[in-house]
């Protein structure tokens, strides 16, 4: 028994922790509620700041209400101090003041420069539903304060549309994007081309001078949302974890690939309802 309580607690003082900065969605198929799934699964702890409450479901977002610029400050001021946070991301901000109180708050969080824990920015717009979720001034807050702390950034191609302000329709026009989005934030770039609805889910990362590509098999006909949060989570618990880059990725992927393929489904009459599975 005292060699199992030991081994215990060797692992409970050992496990990467983790953090996310981001909103609340009633449905929990994204936002913190997939991020924390998302850590749990991998095998990270995770703790979060929330920046905002979305009262929705798969297919339509009701409402959305900030939390105060200072109760998103405090939140991470009082983790920073007392966790050994290995890698931090961010999901939906919702407003510019949040924006910029949240890049204060990294660049200002103790002895060390911001740039040492890995920190993965989802700029997060718009739902998959069609619904705005970010305030439109908090683009450019996102530029001026925040891309300068990220170690990756994370956009779809309708956000590296909106940043770049070009559209993105095929492979050749989403390499330049990467490009050009790395050009512009002087931050490594994964660009997610799952929108583009090919035989394959394909995504370019630009890093170090380098172009990769993460492909798998698309999967048709599911009616969810969330995946960019489990996507960009999964790659923050890899990095947590000591993973470099390309392997956290890489192994990202894979999992939100299986939680699309393995995802819950409720049927109600003729309506359906979606759910990722992050319980893999
Ligand atoms: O999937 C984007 C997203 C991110 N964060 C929150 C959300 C959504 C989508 O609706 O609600 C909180």
């Amino acid at each position: 028994m005292p060699k199992q309580r030991s081994r215990r607690s060797e692992s409970a003082a050992t496990v990467p922790v983790a953090l996310t900065i981001a909103g609340s969605d009633s449905s929990a198929g994204a936002g913190i509620q997939a991020d924390l799934k998302t850590f749990t699964a991998l095998g990270v702890y995770g703790l979060t700041a929330v920046t905002c409450v979305v009262a929705e479901v798969p297919r339509k977002v009701a409402r959305i209400e900030p939390v105060t610029a200072r109760m998103v400050r405090e939140q991470i001021e009082v983790l920073l101090k007392n966790f050994p946070v290995g890698a931090i991301k961010t999901g939906l901000l919702c407003s510019a003041e949040i924006v910029c109180a949240v890049a204060q708050t990294i660049r200002n969080s103790g002895k060390k420069p911001a740039r040492s824990i890995p920190f993965v920015i989802d700029p997060v717009m718009i739902a998959t539903s069609g619904d705005n979720l970010l305030e439109s001034e908090a683009v450019e807050a996102y530029e001026n304060n925040l891309f300068p702390l990220a170690t990756l950034i994370t956009p779809n191609l309708d956000e590296a549309a909106l940043l770049l302000e070009t559209a993105i329709n095929d492979r050749r026009q989403m390499e330049a994007a990467a490009i050009a989005l790395t050009k512009k934030y002087h931050a490594s770039i994964l660009l997610k081309g799952g929108h583009l609805r090919g035989d394959n889910a394909i995504d370019l990362l630009f890093h170090r001078g380098k172009l990769t590509e993460f492909a798998a098999r698309f999967v048709r006909d599911v009616e969810t949302h969330g995946t960019g949060c489990t996507y960009s989570a999964a790659i923050t618990a890899g990095l947590a974890s000591g993973y470099s880059l390309e392997q956290a990725i890489r192994r990202a992927k894979k999992f939100v690939t299986e939680s699309i393929k393995q995802r819950f489904q409720w049927k109600r009459g003729s309506a359906q309802i979606d759910a990722l599975n992050h319980s893999i």
